[in-house]
Parts: structure tokens; C-alpha cells; sequence
């Protein structure tokens, strides 16, 4: 799986080992199995409290000395067909005369399997006809809905009803790993997140990394007490146990106090992948402390993976549409070349469709030492200057950038015209180039606190990370960049090209 680029982010040695924090939150317990005899490894320090068994009780002995030959028989089964992935599990333990319910997973963690319990109140309430009750309807309108805003907005409006919560966002990611607030659902109380933007630093390459292994992270009480796993290190390996997969892992210290920072004792964060990327996140925030049960989260979960299918649908339709109406113009454009007598001029008799074509607001076509301006260009003495740049830079027939003054500076006065610049380079006929230019798209980008100084120095000289304490708005003016270019735009360029060379070659072979 690939993940929004670490560019700016914490790395490893910045960040304490998330995923091996060698305890718990206390909402569920947590045994570490030897597998394939099920001999208890390692347990955290509240089974006592959740099952009326100390860990020393636990420790040594089999799983099957606990509970139904027919649990463990799920779980064995489990185990043979799919090991490798976090399986659903079911237990019962018997003990003080009484029978405690449990719901949960089992994954494997190298050599060791790990079992994460949440208490039921009956084998009933734990039903997965429940879940699919619970999603059906968010399923239903999710997939009625037009496209992808409407969707994102659709999700964290069905997300927030079956948790609770009081506030439930959408955050997407940029290129950079910085997000964006592009979809929320609240009560009226809390202030609107929708737009704000935070940097890539928030959640750092490892924490989203996680994400990889679960699609849901709860965090019910930032406040609780930690319960550490007895004995600390896992005995197989001698090493602190590796938790990455695990639902109940601790949360960082850093991330506590940045959900402190934020007033938001309880979280719940859903992942959305599309193309096997970390594409967005629906992070559920609450003032104060809220359980939500493990169906539900199942359900969330579920939710989750259908939205993710839909993403991926709905975002390729809206591609599609969009190629096939460019697709319409290189047509036109290609039609009118085929009843010139140059394919300059037929360029030039089709301006408006040469603009369409990538959605540019200027063109210059250079045909020889000939150039032509269509739209929004610099003038001629400077569109030559920069074609003379532009044939030292190109090694492919297409060039393109968002950012042209940055490469080019002189370009930085003409910026307003042409900050974007795609360019066709029709090598075979030398000295043919066809420019497209983007005017700049001054962006205001309202960031949520400033982006930067997150670092403190400690005494002796090392970086400790702490997580921003100010969350007030702090705008930042985007310039001298136009909007990116479209990769269906680059390949409608290619398809242009391809057609142009092979109408030439026609009329070649026909006039020899
Ligand atoms: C995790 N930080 C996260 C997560 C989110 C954010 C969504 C993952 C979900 C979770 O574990 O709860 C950040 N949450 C946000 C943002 C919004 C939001 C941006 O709601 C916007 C509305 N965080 C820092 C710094 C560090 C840091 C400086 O600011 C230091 C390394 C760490 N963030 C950090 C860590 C995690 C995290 C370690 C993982 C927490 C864990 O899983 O234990």
C-alpha cells in the first residue's frame, strides 16, 4: 500500500514506536497466544476486572482450560483458513459462577497470536445480522448519492448518527500528506472545521502507515490509565510485542495531548483507500469520554469498505466523463486539421476547442520561427524567450508544470497570464511546439494554527516533538502556481499528437 508522501513529515527516529507500546487502552483485554497449542503468553494486567481471573491465573496455562471445545474449534478454523488476517472470535469464560460474553478479533503477530476481547452483555447482543441492520440504510443512501462530495458529506452524516459523536469530519490528503477538512457533520455547538487545513506533520508517515493494517482506530477515553501486558515483553521473542494490528493498542503520548489541544476526549477514525492509497479519513471527534460497542464499530467498519468501492467508482466515472468530453473536442479539433491545408492552420481556425482541449486560458502555437497567440499569453518577444528555455528543458514530447516562474523565473511577471505551462513538443517536424498556459490561482489556504514550529529544543540539544496547542486560523496566499494539470488532459495531448503525425505522414506519402 502506498500512503501520501512523507515530504515534510515526522520520521521513525522523530516519533516513539507507536505500534509497540507494550500495553492497552482498558476497554477490552488483551491475551497473546502460542500458537498452534493456544498456551497463554502474555495478558494484560485487567482480566481480573473483566473476567474475574488474575493474569497469573491466565499465564502458562491453555485456552481451552477456559472455555468451550467448540470456541476453540472456531478459533482453530480460524486459524487454518485465513491466518493472516483478523478474524472475527467469539468467547465464554467460566469462572466465580458466572459466565463472562466476549467479542472480538485474533490476528497473528509473528509467532504469536494475539486476541483482543471487548465484553457483551449476552451472546445475543453480539448478532451480525445486527450489523448488517446497522448498515443497510447508510449503504443504501451512500449509493444513491451523485458524486463524490455529496458521498463524503452522506458518510460523516451516517457515521455521527450510529456513533453519537458530536462532530464527524471528512479529511483528505493532499500529495504532500497535508489534509484538508472537505466534509462535516456536527452539532450546532461546536465550531466548523469544514476547510481548514492541517499540516502533514499532524499525522506522521507511521501513524498513517497504521492505517494499512486497520481501517478503524477508537479511541474511547483519552484520559484512561494505560494497562500494561504481563510480562512486558513478549517471551517468544524476547521483545516488546508488536501491536500494529491490534485494536486496543495505547495511544501515543503526543497524540493525547494533541487530542487534549483539540477538546476531544474520544475519537473514532475510519480509513477511506482508493487505488490501494490513503486517499481520506473520517475522524470522529467527542468532548467527553464515549464507548462505542464493538458491533458498531463493525459496522462502521463495513460502512468503511463500501464507501472505499463506491470512492473508487464514483471518482472513475467523473474521469470518464470528463475524458470523453475532451475526447470530443480533440475530435472536432482533429476533424478541422483534416480539412486544412497545415495542421497550423487548421489549428488556428479551431481556437476555442485548442483551449477546451486542456482547459487552458491561453495557447501560443509555434509553427517554425512562426508564432501564433490564442487567449491569454505572454506577449511574442517573451512567448520566443521562453520557447528557447523550453528547448533546453525538453527531453519528451510533453512537458508540463503548475509552477512555471519557480523553474523559470522569468516568467514571474507574466505570472497572473501563465503559471501553468503544457507543452507539445512535435519532434518529429522540428521547431513545432504547441503551448498551453493556465493563468495563477491565488489560493487562500486557511490553515488551522501555523503549519510550522511544532519543534521544541530540549536542554541538551535534541528535538522533542509536541503537537500544535493552537488551533487559530492562520492564512496562508498561495501564488504563482495555476491549478494542476489533469493527467487526462496530458493524455488527450498525447492522443492529438498521435493524430496530428499521422495525418502529416498521410499527406506526405500522398504528395510523393
Ligand atoms: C495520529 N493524528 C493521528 C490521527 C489523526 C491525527 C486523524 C490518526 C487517528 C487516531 O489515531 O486518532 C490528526 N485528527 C488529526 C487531524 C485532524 C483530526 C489533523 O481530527 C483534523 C481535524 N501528532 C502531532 C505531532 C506528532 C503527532 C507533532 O501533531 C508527533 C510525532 C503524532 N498523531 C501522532 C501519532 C499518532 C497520530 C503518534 C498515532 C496515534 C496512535 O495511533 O497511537
Amino acid at each position: 500500500m502506498v500512503f501520501p508522501s512523507d515530504t515534510g513529515s515526522l520520521n521513525d527516529s522523530d516519533c516513539e514506536l507507536i505500534y509497540a507500546p507494550a500495553s492497552i487502552q482498558p476497554h477490552g483485554i488483551l491475551l497473546v497466544l502460542e500458537s498452534p497449542v493456544l498456551k497463554i503468553l502474555q495478558v494484560s494486567n485487567n482480566t481480573f476486572e473483566a473476567l474475574g481471573i488474575y493474569p497469573d491465573e491466565l499465564l502458562g496455562k491453555f485456552l481451552h482450560e477456559f472455555v468451550e471445545a467448540e470456541e476453540i474449534e472456531a478459533i482453530e478454523k480460524a486459524l487454518f483458513d485465513n491466518s493472516h488476517h483478523s478474524n472475527d472470535i467469539r468467547l465464554s469464560f467460566k469462572s466465580q459462577n458466572r459466565q463472562f460474553f466476549f467479542h472480538g478479533t485474533l490476528h497473528q503477530s509473528s509467532s504469536a497470536l494475539i486476541v483482543e476481547l471487548e465484553s457483551v452483555v449476552s451472546p445475543k447482543a453480539s448478532d451480525s445480522f445486527n450489523c448488517y441492520h446497522l448498515v443497510q440504510e447508510p449503504i443504501d443512501k451512500i449509493h444513491k448519492t451523485p458524486n463524490l462530495q455529496v458521498l463524503c458529506q452522506t458518510a460523516v452524516e451516517e457515521v455521527r448518527r450510529m456513533i453519537g459523536f458530536d462532530r464527524a469530519i471528512v479529511y483528505q490528503f493532499d500529495a504532500t500528506g497535508a489534509g484538508e477538512v472537505v466534509a462535516e457533520d456536527k452539532v450546532e455547538s461546536l465550531p466548523s472545521l469544514l476547510g481548514l487545513h492541517y499540516p502533514a506533520a499532524d499525522i506522521p508517515p507511521q501513524a498513517r502507515n497504521l492505517f494499512s493494517m486497520n481501517l478503524i482506530r477508537f479511541i474511547p477515553d483519552i484520559n484512561c490509565q494505560p494497562v500494561e501486558l504481563i510480562p512486558e515483553c513478549n517471551p517468544l521473542t524476547g521483545r516488546p510485542l508488536d501491536l500494529g494490528f491490534s485494536l486496543l493498542r495505547t495511544v501515543s503520548p503526543c497524540h493525547v495531548q494533541y487530542l487534549k489541544n483539540m477538546n476531544v476526549a474520544a475519537s473514532m477514525t475510519l480509513a477511506l483507500i482508493k487505488d490501494k492509497k490513503l486517499w481520506r479519513l473520517v475522524a470522529c471527534h467527542h468532548p467527553t469520554p464515549k464507548y462505542v460497542n464493538y458491533e458498531t464499530r463493525t459496522a462502521c467498519e463495513l460502512l468503511a469498505k463500501f464507501v472505499n468501492l463506491e470512492i473508487s467508482y464514483k471518482q472513475d466515472s467523473e474521469d470518464r466523463e470528463y475524458a470523453i468530453y475532451l475526447k470530443e473536442i480533440c475530435h472536432k479539433l482533429v476533424a478541422n486539421i483534416s480539412l486544412s491545408y497545415s495542421f497550423v492552420e487548421g489549428l488556428l481556425k479551431s481556437q476555442d476547442e485548442l483551449l477546451a482541449l486542456v482547459g487552458a486560458t491561453g495557447a501560443v502555437v509555434c509553427a517554425n520561427e512562426n508564432l501564433t497567440t490564442i487567449g491569454k499569453t505572454p506577449d511574442l518577444v517573451e512567448s520566443e524567450k521562453l520557447i528557447a528555455w523550453i528547448k533546453t528543458q525538453i527531453n519528451n514530447d510533453i512537458y508540463h508544470t503548475d509552477s512555471l516562474s519557480k523553474l523559470y523565473p522569468p516568467s514571474e511577471k507574466y505570472k497572473e497570464l501563465a503559471s501553468g505551462l503544457l507543452v507539445l513538443a512535435m519532434s518529429e517536424m522540428q521547431n513545432y511546439y504547441i503551448l498551453w498556459f493556465r493563468s495563477e490561482a491565488i489560493q487562500t489556504v486557511n490553515w488551522a494554527g501555523q503549519p510550522d514550529g511544532k519543534f521544541e529544543l530540549k536542554p541538551d540539544g535534541s528535538r522533542a516533538f509536541s503537537p500544535r496547542n493552537s488551533f487559530e486560523l492562520w492564512q496562508e496566499t498561495v501564488r504563482s502556481k495555476s491549478l494542476p494539470w489533469q493527467p487526462c488532459e496530458i493524455e488527450i495531448v498525447r492522443e492529438l499528437r498521435v493524430a496530428i503525425t499521422s495525418m502529416e505522414l498521410r499527406k506526405t506519402n500522398q504528395q510523393l
